[in-house]
């Protein structure tokens, strides 16, 4: 399989983000990549497909906010990382006064997804990643590749970012293949955390199916979206499938709701499948609740390519950094 990444991706690096009410260490740091390139010998050089597929996904007042705003918190006589601490959600009204603090709410949900200085160029090519992965995959006959997304991307939407996530990767290279003719297209979330972002930019969008398995957010992160009667909407319709386990998931109580998203993919006449990729469910993971250990991620590799429908794989969350390169490893030598 072909694996692609570029060197970009590691200037994203902020220090520290809010969590339980005190500051800890950025968890989604540039370990994690280094962890994944280390576990193989070869990688391709990730190609610039330019603005046009991103447009295609996120608005273009986002975007341009996303490019300018570590530069505007320096301007504004800060250091450090760009955080929100006022999020307007109570009906408001689309202001834009050039504010820093005031951009930095409206287009995010969470204080968890700090801007640094590196952070529009890594997401930049993070995206640019997963399109030359796709272009791969569309030219060479291949079944499958993967892209090393990083920063991730399945909790960032239209007008947003969160989770760690600033361009939404998989919806980024499921707009593309669309575009290409590649359709129909299913996205399978096998993140720990329910992709919220994903579901949100194709929830009334008949041309995707979005399958997510991930802890219940009556639980976990995200909390207010992932629910099972969660299903899509107008054109949309049944077009999503949200399947939440419980906390202690392990590999024998996934399986079952993996065969049941494989089964509506399936169904759905899936012609090219994005699987959103979270080693997050790994036992050893610092942030969540599953019990995966690395012999499951085979056996789900398996699951998926059995499908027989080519796949592109993107890298979301994953946050045991010791383990991570033999985690995401052993999924792809699956396949
Ligand atoms: N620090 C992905 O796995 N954590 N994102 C909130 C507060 C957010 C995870 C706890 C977890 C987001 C791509
Ligand atoms: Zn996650």
């Amino acid at each position: 399989m072909k694996l692609f990444f570029d060197d970009r991706q590691t200037a994203h690096a902020p220090l520290r983000e809010l969590h339980n009410g005190d500051w800890v260490p950025f968890a989604e740091n540039v370990e994690r990549p280094r962890s994944i390139v280390a576990a193989f010998d070869d990688w391709q050089p990730v190609r610039d497909f330019g603005m046009e597929p991103l447009l295609a996904v996120h608005d273009a007042d986002y975007l341009a906010f996303l490019e300018r705003a570590h530069r505007e918190w320096i301007a504004a006589g800060r250091s450090g990382d760009a955080i929100g601490y006022t999020f307007p959600v109570v009906r408001r009204r689309p202001l834009a006064f050039g504010r820093i603090d005031a951009d930095l709410g409206a287009y995010s949900y969470d204080a968890g997804t700090p801007i640094a200085s590196g952070t529009w160029q890594s997401a930049y090519w993070s995206a640019q990643g997963a399109l030359t992965a796709l272009d791969h995959l569309a030219t060479s006959g291949d079944a499958n590749a993967f892209a090393l997304c990083r920063p991730p991307g399945h909790h960032a939407g239209r007008d947003y970012m969160g989770g760690y996530c600033y361009l939404n990767n998989a919806a980024i290279v499921a707009r593309a293949a669309t575009a290409r003719g590649l359709g129909p297209i299913a996205i399978l979330d096998i993140d720990y955390h329910h992709g919220n972002g994903t579901q949100d930019i194709f929830y009334a969008d008949g041309d995707v199916f979005f399958a997510s398995i991930h802890a219940d957010p009556r639980t976990d992160y995200p909390f207010y979206w992932g629910h099972a009667d969660e299903r899509g909407e107008g054109a949309g319709e049944g077009a999503t499938l949200n399947l939440p386990l419980p906390r202690g998931t392990d590999g024998a109580a996934y399986r079952p709701a993996l065969d049941a998203a494989l089964a509506a993919i399936s169904d759905w006449g899936a012609k090219l499948l994005i699987v959103s990729f979270g080693a997050d469910t790994h036992s050893s993971d610092p942030i969540s609740s599953f019990a995966l250990e690395r012999a499951d991620y085979g056996d789900l590799a398996k699951a998926i390519a059995a499908l027989g429908v080519p796949t592109l794989i993107v890298m979301e969350g994953g946050y045991a950094v010791g383990d991570l390169g033999r985690n995401v490893a052993a999924f792809l030598e699956g396949f």
